[in-house]
């Protein structure tokens, strides 16, 4: 009986654990379960679909395995992890430690990454097209900064609060990148997903923040619909088909306003521009939209760094840049 219970126990001990619920974790023990600090778990999917079935490969402080997509999204998760503690001085996905779950060879020849609203899961791509998308850091912090946008603004993913909630996992994306290369915002190349082509494509990337629109144009794929200005804004279905409303489209806009801002002010994109867009996504709710975002971060910037400073003036001028006025 105490071993049915114990293993019980010890069963939904675990999974709370991996799943972060920190309500469920003190509601079973307190003092015996610890808290996660963002504690690293990959998982093997071994092309399977279901991830339930897949395997444990790494947790935290274990040393690099033969697999290396497994230690690539490792060390992006980790990386990520870091940016969001020592730069905003945030715990993990929700603020509390969640437990960060990377899962990584999901199905066969799968060309693409998601965050799924528990765990970040990568395919390999396909050979041919896509190579595996543990290899771009941007691919990486931009998933996990999904998990982030679910935790704070929860930004519904369609239309333009969906474009926002793509364009802020861009951003992330971008800054991590840039931290981990200890780049300034005029060295940086602000290309999302550069790695993830197999060197037979000729594309730049999956996204370009500088000059959306210009990451490709190919036989394969056309040419980048991403547009760069309110004056293009691209009116899709929010079906599947129109990607949800062009979410993956339309955050073009606020994608080059970040850029802009952040060679308007110059230096490093995390610190006074990463520090503006992280308070306004914080401030943000489930419907915001560019405009309602643009006047919000219009607020954080005088809030942080003061009336007509600098910063809040080159606040205005990224987004009057992209066609939207604050
Ligand atoms: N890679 C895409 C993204 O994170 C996957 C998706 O659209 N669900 O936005
Ligand atoms: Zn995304
Ligand atoms: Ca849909």
């Amino acid at each position: 009986n105490h071993a049915i219970r114990d293993a019980a126990l010890s069963t939904l001990l675990t999974s709370a654990q991996l799943r972060g619920e920190r309500g469920v974790r003190s509601l079973i023990a307190g003092a015996l379960v610890t808290p996660g600090d963002g504690r690293r778990s990959i998982f093997d999917c071994r092309h399977g679909t279901f991830l339930p079935s897949a395997t444990l490969v790494r947790s935290e402080g274990e040393a690099d395995v033969a697999d290396a997509s497994v230690n690539q999204a490792f060390n992006g998760l980790g990386t990520t992890r870091d940016f969001f503690r020592t730069v905003f001085q945030r715990d993990s996905i929700d603020g509390r430690g969640m437990r960060l779950l990377g899962y990584v060879h999901r199905g066969r020849h799968y060309n693409n990454a998601f965050w799924d609203g528990q765990e970040m899961v990568f395919g390999d791509g396909d050979g041919e097209v896509f190579s595996d998308f543990t290899g771009s850091l941007g691919v990486i912090a931009h998933e996990l900064a999904h998990g982030v946008t679910e935790h704070t603004a929860g930004l519904e993913y369609h239309n333009q609060s969906g474009a926002l909630n793509e364009s802020l996992s861009d951003v992330a994306g971008a800054m991590v990148t840039q931290w981990f290369l200890q780049q300034t915002a005029d060295q940086a190349d602000w290309l999302i997903g550069a790695e993830v082509f197999t060197p037979n494509i000729d594309a730049d990337a999956l996204r370009s923040m500088k000059a959306p629109g210009t990451a490709f144009d190919n036989k394969l794929f056309g040419k980048d619909p991403q547009p760069d200005h309110m004056d293009r804004f691209v009116e899709l279905p929010d079906t599947d088909q129109g990607d949800n409303g062009g979410v993956h489209v339309n955050s073009g806009i606020p994608n080059k306003a970040f850029y802009l801002l952040a060679t308007g002010i110059g230096g490093y994109s995390w610190d006074a521009p990463g520090r503006i867009w992280y308070e306004s996504m914080k401030a943000s709710t489930a419907t915001t939209e560019f405009q309602g975002f643009a006047d919000i971060t219009l607020r954080k910037a005088e809030e942080l760094y003061g009336t007509e400073s600098r910063e809040q003036q080159a606040v205005k001028e990224a987004w009057s840049g992209v066609g939207i006025q604050v």
